[in-house]
């Protein structure tokens, strides 16, 4: 299996002989394919890698409206407005589930928030890159939402039963933004020469993020080979990166795009395409926050943090007021 194929550079995953009876138990119930749920039992690893997977997902739904959000003010018609609009706010509920998901295992959504702020927390690479046109919003969907989805169809098959839930409707919702982002960029390829510079130009830019989304190379992951065998990832980094890349070559000859990689050739022998190595040295400096918008994002979460306090209050004073009352009645 490829699970055992992955070259990370974690710790080595032990073996069932290895495990106490309960740790063996809880292993050859994830291999059976069975669900994990909040009460059963789980090594306190499993519990961390997940909030820890689980968070940063919902942050990176959370931090990912901002760029996109940036135009919606600017959509070039009524329709295209309504449409990003309804596609932010999806945004704002994937990062909903998911905060709920995390929160079964037993970190409040506070606690996240604050790792957030703090930076303790990752968000996703690709938020800290800005939207400089109206292509860029039709990039995002095409490429980042496409990237998203590569990573999160087999996310619905993970063993724990919350996660997996909350990844079925969101796959549903971000598979009608792949497709705005590919009819955005349709209508600009097909457009005056300027649109599809425009597409291309956007092309450029996001090309090479979108393959980092997916995470470092294999033999510089560190967290794979555990996750993968406790199914919390069913896939390496490089095997979706290559699937993406696979998936949308064709996507962009048939937009009469060219692809920003001069190594990209298809391998009849692979029976995939080849493509170039990627500047991992820009990803681990985005990761870091050092990428052209990580501060600009994080200011913008701290400000709406802070603004939404009176109605944090608000919800709290009234939840004590009805609790008293419910005593009261008692
Ligand atoms: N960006 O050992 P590795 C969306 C970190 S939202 C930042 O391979 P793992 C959307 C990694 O956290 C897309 N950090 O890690 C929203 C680790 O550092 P820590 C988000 C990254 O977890 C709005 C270190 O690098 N999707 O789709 O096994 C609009 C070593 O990496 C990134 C998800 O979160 C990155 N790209 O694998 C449109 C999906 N990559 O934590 C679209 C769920 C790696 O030790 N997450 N790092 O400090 C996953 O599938 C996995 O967490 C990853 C990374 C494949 C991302």
């Amino acid at each position: 299996m490829y699970a055992q194929e992955v070259k990370s550079t974690g710790k080595p995953v032990k073996s069932l002989e290895e495990m106490a009876p309960e740790e063996r138990a809880f292993q050859q119930k994830i291999d059976a394919d069975v669900k994990i749920e909040p009460k059963d039992w789980m090594p306190e690893g499993y519990r961390k890698t997940l909030i820890r997977q689980i968070s940063q997902h919902a942050h990176s739904e959370i931090v990912g409206q901002l760029p996109e959000g940036n135009w919606i003010t600017r959509a070039p018609t009524l329709e295209r407005k309504a449409i990003l609009l309804a596609k932010v706010q999806d945004e704002a509920g994937h990062g909903l589930y998911l905060y709920c998901a995390a929160e079964t295992l037993g970190i409040s959504r506070d606690q996240m928030t604050e790792q957030l702020l703090s930076g303790k927390a990752k968000y996703s690479s690709i938020f800290n890159y800005p939207t400089l046109t109206w292509a860029d919003i039709g990039a995002i969907g095409w490429l980042v939402d496409g990237a998203a989805i590569m990573n999160q169809v087999p996310l619905q098959r993970c063993s724990y039963g919350p996660y997996a839930r909350a990844m079925i409707r969101i796959c549903k919702e971000e598979s009608f933004h792949q497709r705005q982002g590919y009819d955005i960029m349709m209508k600009l390829c097909r457009g005056t020469p300027e649109q599809k510079e425009m597409a291309q130009d956007a092309l450029d830019r996001w090309w090479r993020p979108a393959l980092m989304m997916f995470g470092p190379p294999d033999d510089q992951s560190v967290h794979s080979a555990q996750s993968m065998a406790w199914k919390i990832k069913l896939n390496s980094n490089d095997e979706l990166r290559q699937k993406f890349v696979d998936q949308t070559v064709p996507q962009a000859e048939y937009l009469g795009l060219k692809i920003p990689d001069p190594d990209l050739k298809w391998n009849e022998a692979r029976g995939h395409y080849d493509f170039g190595e990627l500047d991992w040295s820009e990803f681990y400096e985005v990761i870091k926050g050092n990428g052209p918008c990580n501060r600009e994002r994080m200011e913008a979460r701290r400000k709406a943090w802070e603004d939404g306090a009176w109605f944090r209050e608000g919800l709290m004073a009234h939840a004590r007021k009805k609790e008293a009352r419910r005593m009261a009645a008692e």
